[in-house]
């Protein structure tokens, strides 16, 4: 079966979406530490704000944290609460917000979502980008995390899984702080992409199309030389956070970034990334970036629904 394809953005000037970025919780706030974007903290602890350069902050105390425990985030359109005022006006309004998380503690996991449903009332979409604990902190972070994870699924538009296993595979002999760097700087990527080449038209069918799955995995190549393209999706899809079956997918959405984009450059990379995802409606489209000079990047996101796990 051939994929149904979609051009995203084109290669004319439009109106780009406003991104922000939301860390919530200790590795939310260090994923956006150095993001460039408009950002804004919510954490528990104060230190964590001395290595933020972000714009603005929120800083929670337990019996809120203990509150946002116990409120499911279908409630919290119908409680009038301080605390959600403070967000609705420090985080204030944009096009695209990110929502950088690590779940399984307590802050990301039960903050997030609530975080979450009440941005969605500020921006056209609302995509959470979360890392996943490792299997070896244990199962107890793990139950907390996959119910985090749950009600993050329902309170976005998009739900990216960032699982801290692949960071063996990706940086095996890091140490782990520059083993979390690393994934930080992956985890960027997509808004960084989706803020150059994506249209705030595009942004309805961005998330209708992933409506569906609303969970996705990501994975990022780098081409060089001959076939660059080719081998750029051979590295994505080598991707540590692809390990389930790609037949199921029914939906992706590919970036391709060089120097010197052609037509010719991204017919190449979806003609190969199709055959490879041949059920999945592919949402694609290409921007220039000079500081990959002769080398060539795809971001690739691939919805899948939690079940086929
Ligand atoms: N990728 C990445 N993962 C992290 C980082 N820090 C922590 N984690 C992971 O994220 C999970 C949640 O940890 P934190 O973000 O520190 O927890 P928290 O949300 O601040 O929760 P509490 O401290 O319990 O209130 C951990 O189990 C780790 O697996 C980080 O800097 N990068
Ligand atoms: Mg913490």
């Amino acid at each position: 079966m051939r994929s149904e394809l979609l051009a995203m953005g084109g290669f004319e000037k439009k109106t780009r979406p406003r991104v922000k970025v939301v860390g919530i919780g200790g590795a939310g706030c260090n994923a956006i530490a150095n993001s460039g974007f408009e950002s804004i903290s919510i954490c528990t602890a104060a230190e964590h704000f001395k290595r933020l350069r972000t714009h603005k902050r929120i800083l929670l105390s337990d019996e809120q944290i203990l509150f946002m425990r116990d409120t499911p985030p279908q409630m919290i359109a119908s409680i009038a609460y301080d605390w959600k005022d403070e967000v609705i006006e420090t985080v204030g309004e944009a096009d695209i917000m990110f929502l950088f998380t690590g779940l399984g503690g307590e802050t990301g996991s039960f903050v997030t979502p609530i975080v979450s449903q009440i941005c969605k009332k500020l921006s056209k979409m609302v995509v959470a980008s979360i890392a996943l604990p490792f299997s070896v902190e244990g199962s107890q972070r793990k139950k907390v995390a996959m119910g985090g994870l749950s009600n993050l699924i329902w309170s976005s538009d998009l739900a990216i899984t960032y699982p801290n296993d692949g960071l063996l595979k990706i940086a095996p002999n890091l140490p782990l702080a520059h083993a979390f760097s690393v994934m930080d700087n992956i985890m960027m990527i997509p808004p960084g992409d989706m803020e150059k080449v994506l249209t705030v038209e595009d942004l309805h069918q961005v998330r209708n199309s992933f409506s569906g799955a609303k969970h996705a995995r990501v994975g990022i190549g780098m081409g060089e030389g001959d076939e660059r393209e080719l081998k750029a999706v051979d590295e994505a899809f080598s991707s540590p956070w692809f390990n389930f079956d790609l037949s199921r997918v029914g939906v992706a959405m590919v970036i391709v970034s060089s120097s010197d984009i052609a037509q010719s450059t991204v017919q190449k990379v979806i003609g190969d990334v199709s055959y490879r995802l041949p059920n999945a409606k592919l949402l694609y489209s290409g921007c220039t970036d000079s500081s990959l000079q002769d080398r060539l990047r795809i971001t690739l996101l691939v919805g899948v629904s939690l079940d086929v796990f």
